[in-house]
C-alpha cells in the first residue's frame, strides 16, 4: 500500500513528508492506522546524529492507533483493537523479560537498526528500504510493527492521550518511581521539564515526595510543573538549584535528582550528584551525545556517601503491565495526561512541531491524524 510518512534523509536535514510504499504485516506483525504520535526530543537526536541511524529513516516512537490488519500467528490483538506502540518490544522469554525487566528485552538491540524482527524492512521509497526507529516509525499514517511492540488498551481512551504513554509518561514516571525509588517524604529535584521531566514530577508527587523542585528556564514549563505536582520551581538562569535544595534540607541535599533535559551533558550529571545528600540517587534519563565519554563525579562521594548514579531506559517500566496501569491512573485523576499536550499538529507541519519543541514552547506536541 501507499502511505504518507515524514522521512529524515540525512543528519541536519528537515523532515520531508512523502508518499512511501508499505508492505503488509508478515508473521507476528500488525498494520496500525496511526491516530496520534507525540513529538519527543529523542527523534531530534536522530537529526543531530546523537542517535546514529541509517537514512532514510522514519522516526516517531510515541504512538497510538487502531489495528487494521494482523499477520499470521498474531494472537494478542485483532483488527479494530486500539493499541499503544511500545518503543521497546518485549519477547517475554529473554533473561530480562523473564525476570520482569522487560524494558531491557534483548529485542531492544534493534532499536536503532530500524528493521523488523526478521531483519527485513516494511517501508520503502523508490525501491530503497526505510528504517523505522524503535521498529515503530509513527510519523506516518500507517505503520507495520511487531506484535511484541503493541499493547492493547481500552477503546474509550482518547488516542491522543494514549500515545503519551508510549514514551514520555512511563519514562518520566518510572525514572522517579522505579529507578529513583522515590519514597514518602523525600526531596526530589527534576532538571528539565519537557515531555519526560513533567512526568518525573508527576511520578515523584504520586510516590509521596515532600518536595519536588522543578528546574527549567521556560516559564510555561515551570507553571505546568506547579500544576502537576511540583512544590517549588527554579529558573536556573537566576537561581542555583543546589541552593534551593539545600535550603529545604538543612544543607544536607536532596534524596533524588532526575535529569531530563533535551540533551544530557556530563556537567549536568555532576550538578545532579552535587544536589543529593548521602545515600542520594541521580537518575540519568535524557539521551546524551555519543561524543561524550566521561563524566565528572567525585568518586569519594560515590563511595563514602553511597551516592548512586543510575541510568534508565523507559524509566524501568514494563510496557505490558504499566501502559495500561498509567492509563488507569489517568482515568482516576491521579496522573494528568490532558495537560501535557501543549499543541496539536498535522503531519505536514512536523517541522513546526519540532521547532516549537526546540524553542521550549511545548511540554508535548502531538501530531494527530484523521
Ligand atoms: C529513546 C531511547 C533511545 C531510542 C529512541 C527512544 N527513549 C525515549 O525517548
Ligand atoms: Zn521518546
Amino acid at each position: 500500500m501507499k502511505t504518507r510518512a515524514a522521512l529524515l534523509r540525512g543528519v541536519g536535514e528537515a523532515f520531508s513528508v512523502e508518499e512511501v510504499d508499505l508492505e503488509g504485516p508478515k508473521a507476528n506483525e500488525v498494520l496500525v492506522k496511526v491516530a496520534a504520535t507525540g513529538v519527543c526530543h529523542s527523534d531530534h537526536h536522530i537529526v543531530t546524529g546523537d542517535l546514529p541511524m541509517a537514512f532514510p529513516v522514519l522516526a516517531g516512537h510515541e504512538g497510538a492507533g487502531i489495528v487494521e490488519e494482523v499477520g499470521p500467528g498474531v494472537t494478542s490483538v485483532e483488527p479494530g483493537d486500539h493499541v499503544v506502540m511500545s518503543f521497546i518490544p518485549s519477547c517475554g522469554h529473554c533473561r530480562w523479560c523473564a525476570t520482569g525487566r522487560t524494558n531491557l528485552c534483548d529485542l531492544g538491540a534493534g532499536l536503532l537498526v530500524g528493521a523488523q524482527l526478521d531483519g527485513t524492512y516494511r517501508f520503502s521509497v523508490d525501491g530503497e528500504d526505510i528504517a523505522q526507529v524503535c521498529m515503530l516509525g509513527t510519523f506516518a499514517e500507517y505503520t507495520v510493527v511487531a506484535e511484541a511492540s503493541v499493547v492493547k488498551i481500552p477503546s474509550d481512551i482518547p488516542l491522543e492521550l494514549a500515545c503519551l504513554v508510549g514514551c514520555g509518561v512511563p519514562t518520566g514516571y518510572g525514572a522517579a518511581v522505579h529507578r529513583g525509588r522515590v519514597s514518602p517524604g523525600e526531596v526530589v529535584v527534576v532538571f528539565g521539564i519537557g515531555g519526560i521531566g513533567i512526568n518525573a514530577v508527576q511520578g515523584a508527587a504520586i510516590a509521596g515526595a515532600r518536595a519536588v523542585i522543578a528546574v527549567d528556564p521556560e516559564p510555561l514549563k515551570r507553571e505546568t510543573a506547579l500544576k502537576l505536582g511540583a512544590t517549588h520551581v527554579v529558573d536556573p538562569s537566576e537561581v542555583d538549584p543546589i541552593d534551593v535544595v539545600q535550603s529545604l534540607t538543612n544543607g544536607q541535599g536532596g534524596d533524588v535528582a532526575i535529569l531530563t533535559p533535551g540533551l544530557l551533558t556530563p556537567a549536568l550529571i555532576g550538578k545532579g550528584a552535587a544536589c543529593v545528600s548521602k545515600g542520594g540517587r541521580v537518575v540519568c534519563v535524557a539521551v546524551p551525545s555519543g561524543a561524550d565519554l566521561h563524566i565528572e563525579v567525585p568518586p569519594m562521594e560515590l563511595v563514602l556517601f553511597e551516592k548512586e548514579l543510575i541510568g534508565t531506559v523507559y524509566g524501568g517500566c514494563n510496557p505490558f503491565a504499566e501502559i495500561n496501569l498509567l492509563l488507569e491512573l489517568n482515568r482516576t485523576g491521579k496522573l494528568r495526561l490532558e495537560e501535557l499536550i501543549t499543541n496539536r499538529y498535522r503531519l505536514d507541519d512536523i517541522n513546526a512541531a519540532f521547532a516549537d519543541m526546540l524553542e521550549g514552547r511545548n511540554i508535548r506536541g502531538v501530531i494527530v491524524f484523521d
